[in-house]
Formats: C-alpha cells, sequence, structure tokens
C-alpha cells in the first residue's frame, strides 16, 4: 500500500511527511500549495474543502487535519513505536499535546498569518496579528514548563508529538513579531535533537540551510 499525501514545503504537510519516513512506508507526494490565490485541485478540494494542507489518503480512505492524521498514523503502524497505545499511562499527555498543538498553538500561528480569517475589516489585522504574536509566547510557555526536564515531550520516548513540537517550531518569525525557540529552552532541547533525526534532515533539508526563508 502507498499512502498519497498532498504537500507543499514549511506547510504542516511535512511533519506528516517525517513521520511516514519515521514508519518506513512507502508514499507519493501530489505538488499542492498554501498560495491562496491558486486554485487546489478538485480531487483535494473533495477531500478537504478548506483547500488546507495536510491531506493524507490511502488504500480506502482519506483524511486531513494535521493532528488526526499524526494520531492516525501513530496508531495505525504500532510497530513504529512512535504513539503510546490505548493502555499507556502516557496516552492521555499525548492526546492532551497533541489536540493543544492543534487548537491553541497553531491557532495562535493562524491569527499571525491568517489575520482576516479572525477579524471583519483590514484596519483590524495588524491588531490580531500582535495579539497571535502575543498569544504564541504565551502558549509555547505553557508547552516548556509542561516539558520541565523530561528528554522528550512524553518523557523517555521518542514519539510523533516530538515530530510535531519540531514542525512548529520551524514556523516561528522574527520578522513577525513570534517569540524566538531560544526562549524555550525545554522546547528548544527536544527540538535540536529532533532535527538531527535522517527523516528530518531529508524532509527539512532546505529549511536547514535557510531556517529564515
Ligand atoms: N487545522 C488545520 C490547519 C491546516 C492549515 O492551515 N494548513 C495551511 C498550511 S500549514 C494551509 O494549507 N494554508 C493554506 C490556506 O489557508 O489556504 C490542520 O492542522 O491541518
Amino acid at each position: 500500500m502507498t499512502y498519497k499525501l498532498y504537500y507543499s514545503l514549511l506547510s504542516a504537510s511535512m511533519g506528516v511527511r517525517v513521520i511516514l519516513e519515521e514508519i518506513g512506508v512507502s508514499y507519493e507526494l501530489i505538488q499542492s500549495t498554501t498560495d491562496r490565490t491558486v486554485p487546489r485541485s478538485p480531487e483535494q478540494m473533495a477531500i478537504n474543502p478548506n483547500g488546507w494542507l495536510p491531506v493524507l489518503v490511502w488504500d480506502d480512505g482519506a483524511m486531513y487535519e494535521a493532528a488526526a492524521i499524526t494520531m492516525f498514523l501513530g496508531d495505525r503502524h504500532p510497530e513504529a513505536n512512535l504513539a503510546p497505545k490505548v493502555d499507556d499511562p502516557a496516552r492521555a499527555l499525548y492526546l492532551q499535546t497533541l489536540v493543544y498543538f492543534s487548537n491553541s498553538i497553531q491557532n495562535a500561528f493562524q491569527l499571525s498569518y491568517y489575520p482576516d480569517r479572525f477579524v471583519d475589516s483590514a484596519e483590524d489585522e495588524s491588531s490580531a496579528q500582535k495579539r497571535g504574536a502575543r498569544r504564541l509566547r504565551e502558549t509555547w510557555k505553557v508547552i516548556d514548563d509542561q516539558i520541565g526536564d523530561k528528554e522528550w515531550i512524553l518523557g523517555d520516548h521518542f514519539s510523533v508529538a516530538d515530530i510535531y513540537l519540531f514542525m512548529l517550531t520551524t514556523w516561528l518569525r522574527k520578522e513577525r513579531g513570534h517569540p524566538a525557540t531560544d526562549e524555550f529552552p525545554n522546547v528548544k532541547r527536544i527540538a535540536d535533537k529532533v532535527v538531527r533525526r535522517p527523516s528530518v534532515q531529508l524532509v527539512y533539508e532546505s529549511w536547514i540551510a535557510d531556517p529564515e526563508r
């Protein structure tokens, strides 16, 4: 079976691709875009009418939402040992963290990158962006404190949640008023370990060469 992943550089589809690499499963990238002026294919829109990435397709199904795809792949490939099983004590923290990433940290990124979705008029957009930057600082601090001195976000074991954390740090931009990853030493410690993995070196090659792009 070969997964199909609708894909674009710098989007959340990169995190999903790292997970597919870590699992070691066969996949095909379908080049798409995050450019809102470029129409998406009817096939992509039929699965995700929002037009967003990532979108994952397999033999008898398809889905969108990065955190949901992350959980789906972690559960579907238990042999890769990248997610706590349902009866693992770390499972609750795992689900909590991925949902927090999706609905709090990503929401703050949305305020910064897509302010028009949150306010009625163009003149209010810079205020939404400023609040997004501040919200990023607040929400990353919660995650930094949650990690504390743990080796990985869930404790002793590397998981897809660490890949997700790394992916989110790649979206932080100084010129947008975002905090730097350095402000969150525990987050940075994990991101610095994740970036050394061969899967990440492959998928994030161009970002690693130029993180400010
Ligand atoms: N909640 C969605 C958000 C997806 C999202 O915003 N994707 C961005 C790229 S990371 C995108 O496709 N942006 C283009 C657009 O908004 O049209 C998820 O986590 O999958």
